[in-house]
């Protein structure tokens, strides 16, 4: 019927309920913004944009905003609290230690969005609201998800800016690598309370119209090795992934009840970065310091026979400690950091897929384990 049309793509836009463009940004409270806008200038690869503080007007909070292509990461800081604003940052950096306060999604019309999710059963944070300089306007609104987080709703279409008014353009801290490490957010993971995800899955289908993606972590191998249990809600267009994880009974104690037990309730465990070159991307963030997992040679002992060829080989993924998984749509390499703070919390990911949309299911059992390792080095097993 609308083949003859030829607007399938805009068709399928114009109905899905809650579109989006993309991930926004994920913004960070920290203890010191200023330290981790040069860790993720010099370990992570990123680059310096925008900068807020009392030196432009803003006197409570600091704000670095860095960018690797589409990826875009906020540190903010609290210098000297005055409002509310300030007091709920302090207190989430108390509380959480340093952690994601929003996963800010890009959306062509925020009054839409947040119409849409608060009469679907999303609590409001901020009603819709504009901001504006001479670079333009934004709209922005912001819906509360797990634990303390939220997602702030951004229209950015009628802005020119470095990042949102109140912000000035900044240089970089120091110049980039010459090869860019990572593009893109490919997925944003966050842990909620034993027998939550389900909840936490039916919200996101409901407030946003996403749709669950068939890797999941079910009973099966929860009970078996991964103490957790997992799905995956995404966008009709898959650019905005979320899985969701709960802790699950098992024979250890769950990394994820590690994370609840140190984190103060529910967040944001990991943000996967997606690269076209993990090789180059693990070498740069390793020789500037970066710790990731452990992987066993036993793991690359076999891993030919059942993941057949990719683009790089067997021996250098054995030399860096990368993870390979293949299913029927293609193959993923991929790799996990060790926490990137004190607190064994936020951790992230870095991706190179080639087809395949999974997760790295093929890899719960070697990826699990290597947590479990750390886990037991830190005395929570
Ligand atoms: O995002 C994912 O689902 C994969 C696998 O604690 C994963 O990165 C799941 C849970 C976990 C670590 C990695
Ligand atoms: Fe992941």
């Amino acid at each position: 019927m609308t083949e003859t049309l030829g607007h399938t793509p805009d068709t399928a836009r114009q109905a899905d309920p809650f579109p989006v463009k993309g991930m926004d940004a994920v913004v960070f409270a920290v203890g010191n913004a200023k330290q981790a806008a040069h860790y993720y200038s010099t370990a992570f690869g990123m680059k310096l944009v925008a900068y807020a503080g009392p030196e432009t007007g803003s006197r409570e909070t600091a704000s670095y905003v860095l960018t690797n292509g589409a990826a875009r990461f906020v540190f903010t800081s609290v210098i000297k609290q005055a409002t509310d604003r300030g007091r709920f940052l302090a207190e989430h950096v108390a509380e959480h230690g340093d952690g994601v306060v929003d996963l800010a999604i890009e959306v062509p019309d925020a009054r839409a969005a947040y119409a849409y999710a608060t009469e679907h059963g999303a609590r409001g944070i901020e009603e819709p609201y504009e901001v504006k300089d001479e670079h333009g306007t934004v709209v922005l609104a912001a819906i509360a998800t797990y634990g303390k987080t939220r997602h702030t709703l951004v229209d950015r279409s009628g802005y020119d800016g470095p990042y949102l008014p109140g912000f000035v353009a900044a240089d970089p801290i120091v110049e980039p690598p010459a090869k860019r490490t990572f593009q893109a957010i490919d997925h944003c993971v966050g842990n909620v309370e034993l027998g939550r995800m389900n909840e936490w899955v039916a919200f996101y289908n409901k407030v946003m119209g996403f749709t669950n993606m068939k890797e999941f972590v079910g009973d099966d191998i929860a009970t078996e090795y991964s103490a957790l249990m997992s799905k995956v809600v995404a966008d009709g267009t898959l650019k905005v992934k979320f899985p969701i994880n709960e802790p699950a009974i098992a024979k250890k104690k769950s990394q994820i009840d590690e994370y609840l037990e140190f984190y103060g309730g529910a967040g944001v465990q990991h943000i996967a970065l997606a690269t076209n070159d993990i090789v180059a991307t693990v070498r740069t963030m390793r020789a500037a310091g970066v710790r990731f997992l452990d992987t066993p040679d036993s793991y690359y002992d076999t891993l030919g026979e059942w993941v057949g060829d990719t683009r790089v080989p067997i021996e250098t993924l054995r030399e860096l400690k990368i993870l390979a998984d293949r299913d029927e749509d293609g193959y993923l390499l991929q790799i996990f950091t060790k926490p990137v703070q004190d607190r064994p919390t936020v951790f992230f990911e870095i991706i190179e897929r080639h087809g395949s949309m999974g997760f790295g299911k093929g890899n719960f059992k070697a990826l699990f384990e290597a947590i479990e390792r750390e886990q037991e080095k830190r005395g929570n097993l």
